[in-house]
């Protein structure tokens, strides 16, 4: 077992709710630490550019709309397999999909507003970091 950093985002549809706490309460009670955390507003620029890699994607635009509709939460998870166990307590991308007790399965509205990002690779989660911490805003 690794200890490892992930990215993970809280959602305008969640931060819209008040919901927040809910939400790192999951995390945290999954053995997930929160090292780093700030509540921004992106940029279409931003989002366009944290979300590159979706750019051939039906969704993208919508995405993009979304996700700069209102402020987000965004914060550095760290654990032992924290990227893996992060995708475990979020649940599948489709809520209907998404398993019994997974935020998702309790929170998120639709597909697209599913309440929380969180890294699919230790080597995308070691990016997406650095996209939006610098190294001394993260206090482990
Ligand atoms: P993930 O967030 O579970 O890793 P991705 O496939 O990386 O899922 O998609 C990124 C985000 O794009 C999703 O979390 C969701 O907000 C949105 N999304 C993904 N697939 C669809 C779709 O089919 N319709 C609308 N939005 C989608
Ligand atoms: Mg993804």
């Amino acid at each position: 077992m690794a200890i490892e950093r992930t990215l993970s985002i809280i959602k305008p549809d969640a931060t819209a709710r008040n919901i927040t706490g809910k939400i790192i309460g999951r995390l945290e009670g999954a053995g997930l630490r929160v090292v780093a955390q700030k509540r921004v507003r992106w940029s279409k620029e931003r989002a366009e550019s944290f979300y590159e890699v979706h750019k051939d994607r039906p969704f993208y635009n919508d995405l993009v709309q979304f996700m700069t509709s209102g402020p987000i939460v965004v914060q550095v998870l760290e654990g032992e397999e924290a990227v893996a166990k992060n995708r475990s307590v979020m649940g599948a991308t489709n809520p209907e999909d998404a398993a019994a007790g997974t935020i998702r399965a309790d929170f998120a509205e639709n597909i697209e507003r599913n309440s929380v990002h969180g890294s699919d690779s230790v080597e995308n989660a070691a990016t997406e970091i650095a996209f939006n911490f610098e190294d001394g805003e993260i206090i482990g």
